[in-house]
């Protein structure tokens, strides 16, 4: 008897054709692009979490492809950029401290953005949520670069009811209005719950949506980040609780936005089945960053096992929760290498468009639908030279170096207390069961299996599979790193630096490497001009294209001149040693030592010599 669930492959198998093949047919897939801020790994019920249920995403992640190794930046501004560009934000100067509103600065105008390149394929492009990527002129803003619409707020985070923001610079002043906007209109009378707000926008999208056009919709939702400083948490006022089982009040708290979170994009997703268009829609579904479990703008995220949070270069800041859907996926739990600049170049290959040149995402298309090997090697992880901290990570095959100054950040385990029950749970299944994605998948003749469901499930939780735990977790020196195989020990716990001095020369040495093609940043500059007061307590673009920057550390016209540190701190430290950046290559740092027992390595020395 052929199941349900092999019934609906049949059902929709013209489009894996079109899909998976390499005959592209002339129908592009529909792409919805949903990012969510600041939600750690443990913060989603199909990593194995019985605390925060997540019915809706659970149903979809279990229907789709998982991606269990995948990387996105360790916070915002980074993230988006990578996003947009398929590009390492270092290489724009766009890494590190994300952008505060008042700042000159936004990716360079010189760069074609994602959404850009959709836009020549005749998509119809918008931006529902969060852009974070340059306000302080319009030529930064998402209008300006590939979107057709924008609702939403156009920095790092608003409050969830007044949709304003609060700005504390660092000398202690204070800048604060308005930061939700239609398009350029700012929305002072918009006082709804921000989840429910840009729901009711993506789905009247959808359904004004006219269908001789594919849609890409970004809903880049500011849920879960906190709130400004006196309103860190905000969970929906006039919602049923959900979540009297967790212990801790702070954690609850933020459990019922995730929650909240979780029901309204089983709205988005049925608005797309009302629509008649979900089986033909690619449903990405990411987290931005990390959880701040703890420190400034902390939102009781939790990210364990892994170590760390949001703005380290930890695992916890950067492996997120992460799945892609479409009708003609089989399920599966993917173990191939991803970061976030794959998703431009992987999203124009579904979409049978051109990839884009020299840029550092990889298209990895073919292997997501086929079950293949990644197409990467490596991932940079961070590379962080604010005038405080100078760190980096990098991971190569299945090792990951650390090194620098890390002094100072949150290099520990946060967030055990908060896992801590008082009763029982919701049911697990049930609760899928009940959802509106799952009654949607139904009435598409999809009835979720318990027996998948679970196996799905208990493939995308992370095990430990090295035992040793070091007493004290590494920390890197000024003349050591910190170096883990991060398949075998993903919670960072047993440092190998001393033992695999060869991987740890060679991973430093390529590290090296991509740090020299760094776009380096002048120290932060923020323009008094920008005070919202100056404009109705809006944040508004207070710089005309034209206008010259204040500072030489804007991204605007076409040089990009944050090059201004002569002496700067870099050359301070061990890491760059201007002479080995030229010459070494990695065959003369390594030889192939079958000896030293990293098969793995070996093998990715073959291929990337
Ligand atoms: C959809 O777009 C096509 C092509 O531009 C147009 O002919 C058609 O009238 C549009 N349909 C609706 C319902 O607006
Ligand atoms: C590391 O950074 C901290 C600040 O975070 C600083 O106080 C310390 O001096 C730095 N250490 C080194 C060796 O540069
Ligand atoms: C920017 O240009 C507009 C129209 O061109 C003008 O009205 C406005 O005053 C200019 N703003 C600044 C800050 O120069
Ligand atoms: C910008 O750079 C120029 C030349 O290096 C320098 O003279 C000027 O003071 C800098 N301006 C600012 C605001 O840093
Ligand atoms: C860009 O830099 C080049 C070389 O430094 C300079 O000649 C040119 O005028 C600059 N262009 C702009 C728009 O600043
Ligand atoms: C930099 O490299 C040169 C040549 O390899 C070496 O002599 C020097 O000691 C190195 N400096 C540091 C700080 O490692
Ligand atoms: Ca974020």
């Amino acid at each position: 008897m052929i199941k349900a669930r092999e019934l609906i492959w049949l059902r929709w198998l013209p489009f894996l054709c079109v899909l998976c093949g390499s005959v592209y047919s002339s129908k592009r897939p529909n792409i919805l692009f949903i990012m969510v801020d600041d939600m750690g790994w443990n913060d989603v019920s199909y990593h194995g979490s019985d605390q925060i249920i997540t019915p809706n995403l659970d149903t979809l992640a279990t229907q789709s492809v998982i991606l269990q190794q995948y990387y996105s930046e360790a916070i915002c501004t980074p993230a988006r950029t990578a996003l947009l560009t398929g590009k390492y934000p270092m290489r724009l100067g766009m890494h590190g401290m994300p952008l505060y509103n008042s700042e000159d600065r936004g990716i360079p105008i010189t760069e074609q953005l994602f959404p850009e390149y959709l836009k020549k394929l005749g998509y119809s492009t918008h931006l529902v949520g969060k852009w974070h990527l340059g306000m302080s002129r319009r030529q930064f803003l998402p209008l300006s670069r590939g979107y057709d619409s924008h609702y939403g707020t156009r920095g790092g985070f608003v409050d969830y009811y007044t949709h304003h923001k609060v700005e504390g610079w660092p000398n202690g002043r204070q800048f604060f209005g308005l930061d939700f906007f239609d398009d350029d209109i700012p929305q002072n009378e918009e006082d709804r719950y921000i989840v429910d707000a840009l729901t009711d926008r993506a789905i009247k999208i959808i359904q004004n949506h006219n269908e001789s056009r594919p849609l890409f919709l970004h809903l880049a939702h500011t849920a879960p980040h906190a709130g400004n400083e006196g309103g860190l948490l905000q969970p929906p006022l006039f919602s049923t609780v959900r979540n009297r089982h967790i212990a801790h009040s702070d954690r609850r708290l933020y459990a019922e936005m995730v929650t909240h979170l979780d029901t309204h994009i089983g709205k988005v997703v049925r608005a797309l089945a009302n629509k008649g268009i979900l089986e033909d829609t690619i449903i990405v579904f990411v987290s931005d960053n990390g959880a701040p479990t703890v420190g400034q703008f902390n939102n009781w995220g939790v990210n364990l096992p892994f170590r760390g949070k949001k703005q380290t270069p930890w695992e916890g800041a950067v492996r997120v929760p992460a799945f892609i859907w479409h009708s003609s996926f089989k399920p599966k739990v993917w173990d191939g290498l991803m970061h976030i600049t794959d998703w431009m170049p992987t999203l124009l290959a579904a979409a049978g468009g051109e990839i884009g040149t020299g840029i550092d995402g990889v298209n990895q298309w073919n292997s997501i639908c086929g079950d293949g090997e990644s197409k990467r090697n490596d991932v940079l992880i961070a590379i962080e030279d604010s005038a405080t901290n100078v760190y980096a990570a990098y991971r190569a095959g299945d090792y990951k170096i650390i090194v620098g100054n890390v002094s100072g950040l949150s290099n520990g385990y946060y967030g055990s207390d908060l896992l801590r029950l008082k009763e029982s749970p919701p049911d697990y299944f049930p609760s899928l069961r009940s959802s509106d994605v799952a009654k949607v998948f139904e009435k598409l003749g999809l009835q979720l299996d318990y027996d998948q469901v679970l196996a799905m499930r208990k493939a995308s939780v992370i095990r430990q599979l090295d035992g040793v735990r070091d007493l004290i977790p590494c920390e890197p020196t000024p003349t050591r790193g910190c170096l883990y195989n991060v398949r075998q020990d993903p919670s960072e716990s047993h440092n190998l630096w001393s033992r695999g001095t060869k991987i740890a020369a060679l991973l430093t040495s390529r590290l090296r490497a991509l740090w020299s093609m760094q776009q380096r940043r002048g120290p932060l500059a923020l323009d008094a001009r920008s005070d919202p007061a100056n404009f109705d307590y809006t944040w508004v673009p207070w710089l005309n294209d034209t206008m010259p920057g204040d500072t030489n550390n804007t991204n605007s016209g076409t040089n990009i001149t944050a090059n201004n540190i002569d002496a700067g701190i870099l050359e301070n430290t061990y890491l760059v040693n201007k002479s080995d950046l030229d010459t070494r290559t990695v065959a003369s740092v390594v030889g192939c030592d079958r000896a030293t027992g990293f098969r793995n390595l070996l093998c990715l020395i073959k291929t990337v010599i």
